[in-house]
């Protein structure tokens, strides 16, 4: 009887010999589709870089629902603490779940020591919230994850070179979060000052030894690695951002109106806010979530258990000694 259920022609796959696991891709894609996706950003610089005009252009003509100011003729009030949108996006059914965290500005104090501390708790704060869920006995089977999978930081457009205060927030964002450099208000720059600006500050970021996303890693195919390649080549975005519609060609399009023209907000010869959409949605969307959870989150929560059996060793010994 045995024999008979191994196909004489191993090249043809029997109706018999077909189980169908081929179908798990579709089985995992209803599922993926059926809970939506969840990408937080936060955005990270000095007052006045245009933070939270960026927050309001970034998915302005892809929002579909909504929660905060989506008005676009409020002039943006200052930014006084931490907090966040959250959007949905929908597209070709796939659910995309969007929370931008607000950061306020840094940097305007004389003393400045600390300004950055309320930023890197908040993003601790999150992988906190996340292990102690992960950690209940009950646990719940999806944890709802508010860990910050990338962070925008505003470089001032100045020309000249980053502030010490800027190397300071970067190395301690970087230890525990993603961060995508960009250019603000790139359109004080020529295109030539903008191409030297950025060399500039990509040498002073590796001079202290600040690591950016994308990482490198082993497991890259040469695909991946090529695409990495391309965009640490164009680092840091160059951005403009605007609050305004302004009708170029008859269509109205984010842009800024100054006294010699227009600035259109998604024309790449104008910015490269073009490049960073692309790059936070078509390209690194799956790469920076799984590396918040592989790398910053893994080495959060390894040091946080560390720390718990130390100080429960601690009290054992106590309890045995007393
Ligand atoms: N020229 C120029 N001005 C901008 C740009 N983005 C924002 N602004 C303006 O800069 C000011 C501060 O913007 P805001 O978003 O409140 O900055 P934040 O403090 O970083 O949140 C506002 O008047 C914006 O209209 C830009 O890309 N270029
Ligand atoms: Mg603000």
């Amino acid at each position: 009887m045995a024999a008979s259920m191994v196909s004489s022609q191993p090249e043809e796959i029997t109706a018999a010999s077909y189980v169908g696991f081929d179908s798990i891709t579709r089985q995992i894609e209803h599922k993926l589709l059926k809970r939506g996706f969840q990408f937080n950003v936060m955005v990270v610089g000095q007052t006045g870089l245009g933070k939270s005009t960026l927050i309001n252009t970034l998915f302005a003509s892809h929002l579909i629902d909504s929660k905060g100011r989506i008005e676009p003729d409020i002039q943006p009030r200052q930014t006084t603490e931490i907090h966040a949108l959250s959007h949905v996006i929908v597209e070709n059914g796939v659910r995309l779940k969007l929370n931008i965290i607000d950061t306020p500005g840094y940097g305007d104090n004389v003393n400045n020591e600390g300004c950055w501390d309320p930023i890197v708790k908040y993003i601790k704060d999150q992988h906190s919230a996340y292990l102690r869920k992960e950690l209940t006995a009950m646990r719940d089977r999806h944890i709802p994850d508010t860990r910050i999978h990338c962070c925008l930081f505003f470089i001032n457009p100045t020309g000249h070179t980053l502030k010490p205060i800027d190397i300071a927030v970067l190395k301690k964002l970087a230890e525990v979060v993603n961060v995508v450099p960009v250019i603000a208000k790139s359109d004080s720059l020529t295109l030539e000052e903008r191409a030297i600006f950025k060399q500039r500050v990509m040498a002073e970021l590796q001079f202290n030894q600040i690591r950016l996303f994308p990482f490198d890693a082993d497991e890259l195919d040469e695909e991946e690695v090529q695409l990495n390649d391309r965009i640490n080549e164009m680092l840091p975005f160059a951005i403009v951002g605007s609050e305004r519609s302004v009708i170029i060609d008859g269509k109205p399009v984010r842009g800024r109106k100054n006294r010699w023209g227009v600035i259109n907000v998604e024309d790449e010869r104008h910015c490269e806010f073009i490049y960073l959409r692309n790059f936070l949605t078509r390209t690194h969307l799956q790469d920076l979530i799984e590396t918040t959870a592989q790398i910053h989150y893994e080495s959060f929560r390894s040091k946080q258990l560390l720390a718990l059996k130390e100080s429960s060793a601690k009290a054992q010994q106590a309890g045995a000694s007393a």
